[in-house]
């Protein structure tokens, strides 16, 4: 057997070996090294947009369910979709994004956060590069190169900020975290053309009442009288439809950072993260979910100039 030709079925071995190992974890994407489809994995993201007006900073910041500090909802900035997918071509599809502080290189440091419940108070957090240094430079990707998605680890509080980076590369914003307890904390950006999704938790001190994960169901409250409706979609998609005074105002609905919508969504337990947008002008989303669980989905539109949210619950059985 030749070098090469060893070294070949060595990598193989390797291959196989890791692929019985992905299996017995159970995080097989179900389409294999599927990253490169730019559906949920790759698609970045976006969302709310708030023209912040808190302590003068710019950063925008909206809560769900009417709990943000400070959330004005301005106008958008320019719409720029840069829904780059992994398209790095490594063979590391296999987990979802959002589950751990570092990937390729790339590091999330976080150097600040609200340490008392309810309290408007600074964060700030890095993305360190390979060479260890503050990354500068990143995509704009609908509308924004930094989307912050900030939820309680029992799936409550779920926000969607979007901070203001400095000079030095260190991104800000100041929010206030409505309870105690422990916060995952998203960094969804795409830097020269890939996106990444970075998370590290945040502890914010007190009596912690973890919430059950609410119940499925195909209606949610979405304030302001609105309500959403989910329904299957077509080819396989989720949609969503709005509803006033139980009347569909799907057709209304107005551009929200780049797409007609957004939709996030967290596995139950580990938090993995998915982000994904429609492909056309509904809320219609083609959601790949990794695996059996509960997952929670925030589906986000502007409507009259507002940011809304509605939050869905859906149980994948094994
Ligand atoms: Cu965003």
């Amino acid at each position: 057997m030749s070098v090469a030709a060893r070294l070949s079925a060595f990598a193989l071995l390797l291959a196989a070996v890791f692929a019985a190992a992905a299996l017995a974890g159970g995080l097989v994407d179900p389409d294999g090294a599927s990253d490169a489809t730019g559906t949920a994995h790759g698609a970045t993201a976006t969302p709310h947009d708030t023209d912040g007006t808190h302590g003068g900073a710019s950063a925008d910041a909206h809560g769900a369910g009417g709990a943000s500090d400070a959330a004005d909802h301005g106008a958008d900035a320019g719409a720029d979709h840069g829904t780059a997918g992994h398209a790095d071509g490594t063979a590391q599809a296999a987990a979802p994004p959002g589950l751990t502080a570092e990937q390729d290189g790339y590091r999330l440091v976080l150097d600040t956060a609200p340490r008392t419940v309810g309290v408007t108070a600074p964060l700030r957090l890095r993305i360190l590069g390979p060479d260890g240094r503050a990354v500068r430079r990143f995509d704009v990707a609908h509308a924004r190169r930094l989307h912050l998605v900030v939820v309680r680890r029992d799936l409550q509080h779920f926000r969607h900020v979007h901070p203001v980076m400095g000079t030095d590369g260190t991104w800000s914003i100041r929010l206030a975290l409505p309870a105690a307890g422990t916060y995952r904390l998203y960094a969804d950006t795409t830097i020269d053309g890939v996106q990444r999704t970075l998370g590290t938790d945040v502890q914010l001190p007190g009596t912690f009442t973890p919430r059950p994960v609410a119940r499925p169901a195909t209606l949610a409250d979405a304030g302001d009288g609105l309500q959403v409706r989910r329904r299957p979609g077509p080819a396989g998609t989720v949609a969503f439809d709005v509803l006033r005074d139980g009347r569909v105002v799907t057709g209304e609905l107005e551009d929200h950072l780049g797409a007609r919508g957004h939709l996030v969504t967290l596995r139950a337990g580990d938090l993995a993260y998915l982000h994904t947008h429609p492909a056309g002008d509904q809320l219609a989303f083609g959601v790949e979910l990794p695996g059996p669980g509960t997952y929670r989905s925030w589906v986000e539109f502007r409507l009259d100039g507002r940011v809304h949210t509605a939050a869905f619950t859906e149980v994948v059985s094994g």
